[in-house]
């Protein structure tokens, strides 16, 4: 079933995308058969990752970069190119993943953002999908990095991640994408935010926002000021800092400009970036995985409760705890 499934996801098909996507979402067992099968055929799409707070516009911006790149203007800059990778026949495609680690439905709160990018949904090189917490935020990295190769397996040229937020938390989420657009707001107090939670260190791309609003300036400067306490080598990129008004459009061309400019000049950093993600993919699944098959296969319920009160307790350490855990998966292993 699943082969037929990734078939169909390898052809485009938008509902076997979706599909799809649901089962990464789930953690369903047949996701990992999916990825399998559609893997060999991914790392072609362009994954753009846009963060920012709550209300930054984000959403907004997405969808003017979606009619952006629908346009043949941005394939014009993208085709001048020449390090910008492989031309694009026809138009660029693009498919949206708009992640909400703050809620844990899918729907509620981004139902908004649905209806606010409904303006592509005759368009079929245009695929928009929501995603939330399912349990755990780890779960939500890893769910949206498979969910992007699915959009990634279909052949969608850009893929754009939405993630609210400008924490740790969407670090991980954004550590997917291969371009980071860091979006702030005037008057928000987003400087400070912004310096606290370390995102300066994620951004490829500072947008400001909003910059119909009084402050545009103050925060470019703030921004500005920040950056200019890293030393940057003579060839290293430095996050231009770029100021948009998401609603009227304007400054989207420019924005789009600058992410051609950063894929064409990050193609040492952008394989660096690729190695970064698959070793942390890699960790971060094998811990999993493991974790996974310690409390399904090897514990009885509520004993990893009951070791945790121990070392709640200080009954046990939680070093000896976890030898013993890690002994007891390889002793099943061997004993299967
Ligand atoms: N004045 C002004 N308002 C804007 C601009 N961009 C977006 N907005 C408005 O800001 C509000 C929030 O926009 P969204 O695009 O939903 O923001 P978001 O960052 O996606 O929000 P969440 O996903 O809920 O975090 C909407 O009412 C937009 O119309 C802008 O450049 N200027
Ligand atoms: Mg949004």
């Amino acid at each position: 079933m699943t082969t037929t499934l990734a078939d169909r996801v390898l052809a485009g098909d938008p509902r076997a995308m979706a599909r799809a996507i649901s089962l990464v979402e789930n953690e369903d067992p047949a996701a990992a058969e999916l990825v399998r099968a559609i893997f060999p055929r991914t790392g072609r799409a362009y994954l753009v990752g846009v963060t920012g707070p709550p209300g930054a516009g984000k959403s907004t911006l997405v969808d003017r970069l979606i009619v952006g790149l629908r346009t043949p203007s941005a394939q014009r800059g993208k085709d001048q190119n020449p390090s910008a990778g492989s031309a694009v026949s026809a138009c660029l495609t693009v498919g949206v993943l708009a992640v909400d680690p703050t809620s844990p439905f899918s729907g509620g709160a981004l139902l908004g953002d649905r209806l606010r990018m409904q303006t592509h949904a005759s368009d079929s090189g245009v695929f928009i999908r929501s995603m939330a917490t399912r349990g755990h935020l780890g779960g939500l990295a890893r769910a949206t990095g498979d969910a992007a190769l699915v959009l990634d397996a279909a052949g969608l040229d850009v893929v754009i991640i939405e993630t609210v937020g400008v924490g740790q938390d969407e670090v991980d989420i954004i550590r997917a994408a291969d371009v980071s657009i860091v979006t702030l707001v005037p008057g928000t107090g987003d400087e400070v935010q912004a310096l606290k939670a370390g995102i300066m260190e994620i951004a490829d791309l500072f947008v400001i926002n909003k910059a119909d609003r009084e402050g545009a300036d103050r925060l470019a400067s703030a921004v500005e000021a920040n950056l200019s306490l890293q030393t940057f080598q003579p060839d290293e990129w430095r996050p231009p800092i770029l100021k948009t008004v998401a609603t009227s459009g304007n400054g989207v061309p420019e924005l789009i400009d600058a992410v051609w400019r950063f894929r064409a000049h990050g193609q040492p950093a952008l394989a660096a970036r690729r190695k970064t993600r698959s070793e942390y993919r890699l960790r971060e699944l094998v811990s999993h995985r493991f974790m996974h098959r310690l409390e399904h296969a090897i514990l009885k319920p509520g004993e990893l409760a009951s070791i945790v009160d121990r070392i709640a307790a200080r009954e046990l350490d939680p070093y000896t705890a976890a030898d013993d855990l890690m002994w007891r998966v390889i002793a099943d292993t061997k004993s299967q």
